[in-house]
């Protein structure tokens, strides 16, 4: 490692952070940036802010053997650097289009600190053609040129929450680079972090739209998933059985339905696509149709409350419903975009009492998404419980801990016929 591998990494979230400390744990100097001064204040201090196996180990040794610094002057941070990466958020905006305010605010401080012979590295998701049409032009603002002066290449994260360190040093990496030297460059810095296969695509456009492509088909997977759960509930067909029957066949892989699709990627990056095919004058509908679905799901969760409730001669209005988790998915603290919110908020304006539980989201968490944190017992004594999501500790619940006359379960991780045998009016999504 010689001393020209210095790299700056704008953005420190769940990807950012993880990639820093790597770089910084195979020797690479590395500096952070964040616009979070809390955040800031915690690395510095080799505290890991973000809950992930392995981050805090990570964090804390390369923080205190000098490798992985945090910096606070950003101009400064990219002149005496050599290899700027940006993994900043990119957000949707209220129209469902890519917010690139970081991107942009990344490239321009990039762009004026840049010097001859850097390599910049865009990791954040983004619709395609962002990084030839928004960040190459904004870095050429220095009044260098791409290629001839400097590289640029794109390497989509791909990491998924909960396993994020193994799968980034484990996984494929794919780049795609300005020109071959800069995807040369990339290949070669990313092989310090994974042991996983590195594939060079053609360009930068081909690379973002590889990302785009895994979070789309996973997310319209999983909406041909829910539209045929909930036609097999009308049929009385147990769609879990049928589906995992379907995937023993060998060109089959359906996905598991559920109360909607979260989180900060699968709900998001398909519209990153809709936007691009928009700005070509084409429509998208199956892309777009699979968000429908999917975002229909918790509307979809509060008709199988209402229908059950109604079983027992109540309604929503009065109430009390609790919820059993609110993070987007299994064992994980993360709510962004969870279903509970949208479950939380119909319930609520329905006039229920909604209450929430959940082993790993904190209770400000919970509040901040409207419903009253509590503890399970009291979740599985309400008029209704609703098992949001498939934390592992939930697949322990038995039917005599619940008091509760109705339970809701989204998720395919009880069995139903240990309930109903137990009294308990028991429905899940696509049963
Ligand atoms: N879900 C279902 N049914 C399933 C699988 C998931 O309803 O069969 C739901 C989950 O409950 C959750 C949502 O989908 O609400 C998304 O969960 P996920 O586990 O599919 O994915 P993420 O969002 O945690 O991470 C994804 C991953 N992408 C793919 O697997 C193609 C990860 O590898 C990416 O790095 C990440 O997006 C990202 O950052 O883009």
């Amino acid at each position: 490692m010689t001393d020209k591998n210095k790299i700056t990494i704008f953005g420190l979230g769940h990807i950012g952070l993880p990639t820093a400390s790597l770089f910084a744990d195979k020797g690479f100097n590395v500096k952070g940036i964040a616009r979070d001064d809390e955040k800031l204040r915690l690395i510095s201090k080799g505290i890991s802010p973000i809950d992930e196996p392995g981050l805090s180990e990570l964090v804390k040794i390369t923080v205190e053997n000098g490798h992985f610094t945090v910096s606070y002057d950003e101009v400064e941070a990219v002149s005496s650097s050599n290899i700027m990466i940006i993994i900043v958020p990119t957000p949707m905006d209220e129209q469902n289009r890519a917010d690139l305010t970081a991107v942009k605010e990344a490239s321009k401080t990039i762009s004026q600190g840049l010097k001859k012979g850097d390599l910049v590295v865009v990791e954040s998701t983004v619709p395609q053609g962002t990084c030839d049409n928004i960040v190459i032009p904004i870095l050429e603002e220095s009044g260098l040129k791409a290629g001839e002066d400097f590289s640029v290449a794109y390497t989509p994260e791909r990491a998924i929450p909960n396993n994020t360190i193994y799968e980034m040093t484990h996984n494929a990496r794919v780049i795609g680079g300005y020109d071959e030297r800069s995807a040369d460059r990339a290949s070669e810095l990313y092989k310090h972090i994974t042991v996983g296969d590195v594939i060079k695509v053609k360009n930068l456009i081909t690379a973002e739209t590889v990302k785009l492509i895994e979070n789309t088909y996973r997310d319209a997977n999983i909406a041909l998933s829910n539209e045929i759960a909930m036609i097999c509930e009308e049929l009385g067909v147990d769609a879990i059985e049928a589906i995992k029957v379907a995937n023993y066949h060998p060109r089959v892989n359906l996905h598991i339905p559920g109360p909607g699709v979260g989180g900060h990627c699968l709900a998001i990056d398909p519209y990153f696509i809709v936007e691009t095919a928009k700005g070509k004058g084409m429509q998208a509908p199956l892309i777009s149709t699979a968000r429908i679905i999917n975002e229909g799901m918790p509307q979809h969760v509060i008709k199988l409350i209402s229908d059950t409730l109604a079983e027992v001669g109540q309604e929503i209005k009065g109430s009390t419903i609790g919820l059993l988790g609110v993070a987007y998915k299994g064992n994980v603290a993360d709510a962004r975009e969870t279903p509970a919110k949208d479950l939380i908020n119909i319930l609520k304006e329905k006039g229920a009492h909604v209450y929430a539980t959940d082993p790993y989201t904190p209770k400000e968490g919970i509040r901040a998404l409207g419903a009253e944190p509590v503890d399970m017992g009291q979740v599985l004594n309400c008029d209704c419980v609703v098992l949001v999501t498939d934390h592992d500790e939930y697949r322990d619940i038995k039917p005599e801990m619940v008091k509760s006359p109705i339970f809701i379960c989204t998720r395919p991780i009880l069995n139903p016929e240990d309930f109903e045998k137990s009294g308990i009016i028991f429905r899940g999504i696509g049963r």
